[in-house]
């Protein structure tokens, strides 16, 4: 019989006893996407709207209205809602670093903006959002230095990380607090993640997880390696969740700009590399509380014109009319 719409399984049912399934949203997809976002999918993330810059554009003047909306749709069906995210390099403006005079702010008052900013927004979705990003991506993916260069490290120095979680478990002692960061299970950078978690788990820093954001392609990680940035970070003793999964069609060298659908390789590659991506993540279901996509279907990722202008990609489970690719069917029939 044909797969139609009315029999597909509902992905979050299916997967209900291993971990959360997740998607990050905007406000156009959760009016395109309602119908499969209420089915397949039992938590959200904002993609953009609770990021500092979107929430806090002035000092003082927070901006909700798209976040809150947002959070009543969680709320509306029922879903869980993480936090992404509070301390970043990226997507904070430039108000921050700077005193009225244009001159950089103190170490004690940009902790104090960075507390503010954490009270404010981790209280008013209190009880809602049970889980944070506290920190994202604070690591570098070259050279040996540990740590990003950023303003909140230029100006605080190396305790902005502690000081953030610290913060971030006084505004909501209930919320899960997790480090977030990319190429996570490159090996060099894997090890100094690791280093940085560990630091924070033997100082007692109030940490519960680390998210692996999980921004794959079709050979890239390979499981080996993905293997094995599970077992280390779970070997610190906290909760993992993939936080930012998709699987982009395009190989780091392939730079293509003229495919106006995936070719039959890059479907069956992606097909078998969902398969095995799941079948790991069922054997970590101890470790794994929940795997959010960034993205549901393929007719909106935030992969279309990134890192290559003008090309589009297919990078989830379900196509651009919302219908399962054979990857869903692999991934839901074990
Ligand atoms: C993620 N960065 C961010 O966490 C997320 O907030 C954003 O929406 C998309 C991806 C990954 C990343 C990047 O932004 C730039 C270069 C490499 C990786």
């Amino acid at each position: 019989m044909a797969k139609t719409s009315v029999e597909v399984s509902s992905l979050q049912k299916v997967y209900e006893n291993y971990f959360n399934i997740g998607a990050a949203v905007n406000l156009r997809t959760i009016e395109t996407q309602q119908n499969l976002l209420a089915k397949h999918f039992n938590s959200i993330t904002a993609e953009n709207d609770m990021k500092f810059e979107l929430l806090q554009p002035e000092e003082g003047k927070f901006t909700f209205e798209r976040a809150d909306k947002l959070a009543a749709f969680a709320q509306t069906h029922g879903m869980k809602m993480r936090g992404h995210t509070l301390v970043w390099h990226n997507q904070t403006p430039d108000w921050v670093f700077v005193n009225s005079n244009g001159e950089q702010v103190t170490r004690d008052q940009l902790l104090q903006r960075m507390k503010d900013h954490m009270n404010t927004v981790m209280q008013r979705y209190k009880g809602q959002i049970y889980c944070w990003d506290v920190v994202n991506e604070a690591v570098t993916d070259e050279g040996p230095e540990l740590y990003r260069k950023t303003n909140w490290l230029d100006i605080i120095g190396e305790d902005y990380i502690e000081k953030a979680f610290e913060f971030a478990h006084a505004a909501d002692p209930d919320a899960l607090l997790f480090y977030n960061d990319y190429n996570e299970s490159n090996p060099g950078k894997r090890e100094k993640i690791y280093q940085l978690v560990k630091s924070l788990v033997d100082k007692g820093v109030p940490i519960h997880g680390v998210g692996l954001q999980a921004h794959w392609n079709l050979t890239n990680p390979s499981l080996e390696d993905i293997r094995a940035a599970i077992e280390r970070y779970a070997s610190l003793g906290l909760k993992l969740q993939l936080t930012e999964l998709d699987i982009s069609v395009f190989k780091h060298e392939d730079k293509r700009t003229d495919l106006t659908n995936p070719t039959t390789e890059m479907i069956e590659l992606q097909t078998q590399r969902y398969q095995q991506v799941f079948e790991l993540l069922r054997e970590y279901r101890e470790v794994f509380t929940a795997v959010t996509f960034w993205g549901a279907a393929d007719d909106y990722t935030w992969l279309n014109d990134f890192p290559v202008r003008g090309r589009k990609n297919w990078p989830f489970l379900f196509d651009e009319n919302h219908q399962p690719k054979e990857a869903f069917w692999k991934v839901i029939n074990f």
